[in-house]
């Protein structure tokens, strides 16, 4: 069985430019120990892994400061002094393209194998296991790779695991994304068993003809629109067909709540309700929903419970009815206008304390809906 870790989009460097100064550092420095996180998982003898593709987006730019370079060369290496296959490959990030791309000022002293060849080529035939891994790839270079043309896909006519190894958008019909465009129909025929790609921040796999594609995702957090896929992709190859293993890693917590705040009492309550998932270590995306009675001072809350999360990202979409603004709708002639005043007046003859609650929320929550915003 021959079992590879398939990596890409690790975007070393990255700062999180929402966080204040203290914190995008030490988020910094969390994204950029996955390198080492799963360098030790490849290692771990249970793990029975051989080897790790990296396909692209390795670092967040082409030029990455010298001691980002080192760390991440002294842990690739602690995969080659082990006889381990490792293979990488730049993306459009860390373009091999520029004089300055760290691929060439590198260049040899770059652990294992270093793809540079602008257009796809066979990259290595590497015996592991007794069964021979060959790899097919090539680094976009501006210029020199014609993208316009890349149809030609090479695969060789030998027994062995063949794959493809490519950072780009796969059938991407959008307009603007500055990346190697793959076409699928095109890779497909070549044959591969694997399809190794890097680009796309989501995981996802796909058959395309015989052939497995695959995404692994940038495995940590950028932001609430970029989570990562929170799981290594390791590969499998036992002869005749490919597997995959998705083994979680451990990493900074993250939540996406959504409160509905129309039955909370006051601005106090609703402090209490959010601090009630108070979690120094997590990052919290909280969206607000629903017809409070009260208007929700946004900047106030952050500030309140900014100490209560590792960050926090708090989005307001809850809809707040003045009592001025309902006195003016109700003398309106307008449907909403029909509707407030026949609500206001079973307000006004009821007596009853629950019912009293479930004519204010019908009222607030029937003008939001007439307002499109069907909650
Ligand atoms: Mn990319």
């Amino acid at each position: 069985m021959i079992k590879l870790m398939h990596l890409a989009d690790l975007h070393q460097g990255w700062e999180p430019k929402y966080l204040p100064d203290d914190k995008k550092s030490i988020r910094r420095r969390e994204r950029d120990q996955l390198l080492q996180k799963a360098v030790d998982y490849v290692l771990a003898p249970g793990n029975g892994i051989q080897g790790i593709l990296i396909v692209g987006d390795l670092f967040e730019k082409y030029k990455p400061e010298d001691a980002l370079v080192r760390e991440t060369m002294r842990q690739l290496s602690r995969l080659t002094a082990q006889g381990m296959l490792v293979v990488t490959i730049p993306g459009n990030h860390d373009e091999i393209t520029y004089r300055e791309s760290v691929y060439r000022t590198q260049g040899t002293a770059w652990p294992g194998i270093l793809v540079t060849n602008p257009m796809p080529e066979h990259c290595l035939s590497h015996t592991l296991e007794g069964t021979t891994v060959h790899i097919y790839s090539l680094a976009y270079t501006g210029g020199l790779t014609k993208t316009a043309a890349l149809d030609d896909f090479p695969c060789l006519a030998e027994p062995g695991f063949h794959i493809g190894a490519f950072h780009g958008s796969l059938d991407w019909e959008g307009l603007g994304d500055r990346s190697l465009s793959l076409n699928s129909a095109r890779l497909s025929s070549a044959g591969y068993h694997y399809i190794a790609l890097g680009h796309y921040h989501q995981f996802s796999s796909k058959a395309i003809g015989s052939s497995l594609a695959v995404y692994p995702g940038a495995v940590e957090f950028k932001s609430f629109s970029d989570s990562g896929a929170g799981h290594f992709t390791i590969v499998c190859w036992d002869g005749s067909q490919v597997t995959l293993e998705k083994p979680p890693v451990a990493l900074r917590p993250w939540q996406s709540l959504t409160l509905d705040v129309s039955l909370v009492e006051n601005y106090q309550a609703l402090k209490t309700r959010c601090l009630s998932c108070a979690d120094p270590g997590i990052m919290l995306q909280l969206t607000l929903t629903g017809t409070p009675r009260f208007h929700i001072q946004e900047e106030q809350l952050l500030e309140d419970l900014a100490g209560a999360f590792f960050y926090l990202e708090l989005s307001n979409a809850a809809r707040y009815f003045s009592d001025s603004f309902l006195d003016a709708v109700s003398g309106e002639p307008t449907i909403r206008g029909l509707f407030t005043r026949r609500i206001r007046e079973r307000l006004a003859a009821t007596s009853d304390e629950r019912e009293r609650k479930v004519l204010e929320q019908a009222l607030l929550q029937g003008l939001a809906a007439l307002e499109g915003d069907v909650g």
